[in-house]
């Protein structure tokens, strides 16, 4: 019997890079993510290399009753949820605090902080009925330090910290291990979602340093073991 991993935000950087990896090791894998293309596409690509199994499940982590239903629509086999990454998120906008837009601050509160939680409580009772699980949060190095024109993601971010550190202790005594991860600056889709498709600004985020790529990602929650906190820092050029 495989073992299950669902992800949240599959769909493109840290999710997609982290179904490949967990699908190279034999892992089942349950891919999120509200793109169903970019879903389906991975699907195929995962089950043409791998002998394993992709569970597309198409959803907003925004929307609280569309995550309920879609875990309790889960096939029993697909129930059996061995590790949650929650990693869909996203920042919008680098604007200063007075100026920001209020429905961008509304955007990346529901998802990064809401979205993370509706996940976990839909998923927790699967893992507190078998007495095993592991979350893995995807936070950032924004979770523990704020720069200029952060503000509110940084501090959805700190919220994963602390959300994080709140399951550790409360899901202790259901052998549900916790852990969070903490990466600097990466090469995916986030720059350009950040700001708006705005191609040359985005590039402009990496000016000066090498950025992370979605697989270094990838391997560190591969491997890292089960409960820990870690910050991961992209390189000076
Ligand atoms: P991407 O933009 O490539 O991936 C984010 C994924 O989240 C997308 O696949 C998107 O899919 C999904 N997503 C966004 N909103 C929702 C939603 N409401 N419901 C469901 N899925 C959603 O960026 P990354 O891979 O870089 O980001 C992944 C995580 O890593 C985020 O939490 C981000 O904050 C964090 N992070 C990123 C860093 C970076 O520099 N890249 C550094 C540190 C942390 P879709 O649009 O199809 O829903
Ligand atoms: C994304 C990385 O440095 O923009 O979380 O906060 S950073």
């Amino acid at each position: 019997m495989k073992k299950i991993i669902c992800i949240t935000g599959a769909g493109s950087g840290f999710g997609e890079a982290c179904a490949i990896k967990f699908s190279e090791h034999h892992f089942d894998v349950i891919i999120t993510g509200r793109r169903k293309e970019k879903l389906e596409s991975l699907k195929k690509r995962i089950e043409e290399k791998q002998d394993v199994k992709v569970y597309v499940l198409p959803m907003d982590v925004r929307n609280k009753s569309a995550v309920f239903e879609a875990m309790e629509s889960l096939p029993a086999k697909w129930k059996k949820i061995d590790v949650l990454l929650n990693n869909a998120g996203l920042a919008l906008g680098r604007d200063n605090f007075d100026q920001a837009s209020l429905d961008d601050w509304d955007t990346m509160i529901d998802t990064n902080v809401k979205g993370l939680l509706y996940m976990s409580r839909a998923v927790l009772p699967l893992m507190i009925s078998r007495n095993r699980g592991h979350i893995i949060n995807i936070g950032s190095i924004a979770a523990t330090q704020v720069y200029q024109k952060g503000n509110v993601y940084c501090a959805t971010k700190h919220a994963v910290e602390a959300i994080s550190q709140s399951m550790r202790i409360d899901l202790l005594p259901h052998k549900i291990k916790v852990t969070a991860i903490h990466p600097g600056a990466a090469e995916t889709e986030f720059s350009m979602v950040r700001l708006k498709h705005d191609e040359k600004e985005a590039k402009k985020t990496y000016e000066g340093y090498e950025p992370l790529q979605a697989a270094d990602i990838a391997d560190l929650v591969f491997l890292l073991p089960p409960g820990r906190r870690m910050f991961v820092s992209m390189n000076l050029k």
